[in-house]
C-alpha cells in the first residue's frame, strides 16, 4: 500500500509526533495553515470518512478524544480551535488516509 500516513505510522517517513497510542497517532502538519496545525489519524488505514462503518465508532470517538487532549496540552482549548475533515475532491482531500486537522493558535477566519 502506497500511503504516506501509513509510512508515518510505521516510522519509515519522519514526522513530528505529538500523540500516540495503540490506535491513534497525531503529528504536526508539514505545511501548517495556522500556528497550531496537527493531523490526527487512526492507525487503521481508512481512506475517507465515506469508508467509516459502525465498527469504527469507538475509533472515531478516540480521534476526537485525542483532539481534546492535544488541544489542552498545546494550550488552545480555552482560546478555541477548529477540527476539519476534508472528504474527496470537492472537500479538498489530498491524502487518502482519514485525518482530522486540528487548527488553532490564532483567530481563524470564518468558513463563508
Ligand atoms: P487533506 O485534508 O488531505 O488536504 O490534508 C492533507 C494534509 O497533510 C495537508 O495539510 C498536508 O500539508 C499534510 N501532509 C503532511 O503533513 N505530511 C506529508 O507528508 C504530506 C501531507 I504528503
Amino acid at each position: 500500500m502506497d500511503c504516506v500516513f501509513c509510512g508515518i505510522i510505521e516510522g519509515g517517513i519522519p514526522s513530528n509526533k505529538v500523540f500516540e497510542n495503540d490506535r491513534v497517532v497525531a503529528f504536526r502538519d508539514i505545511q501548517p495553515a495556522a500556528p497550531v496545525h496537527i493531523l490526527i489519524i487512526p492507525k487503521k488505514h481508512i481512506p475517507t470518512m465515506n469508508d467509516v462503518t459502525s465498527e469504527d465508532d469507538a475509533l472515531m470517538a478516540e480521534l476526537f478524544a485525542a483532539a481534546r487532549q492535544i488541544a489542552g496540552e498545546l494550550g488552545i482549548a480555552e482560546s478555541g480551535y477548529r477540527l476539519v475533515n476534508n472528504v474527496n475532491g470537492d472537500g479538498g482531500q489530498v491524502v487518502y488516509h482519514l485525518h482530522l486537522h486540528l487548527l488553532g493558535g490564532t483567530k481563524l477566519k470564518g468558513l463563508n
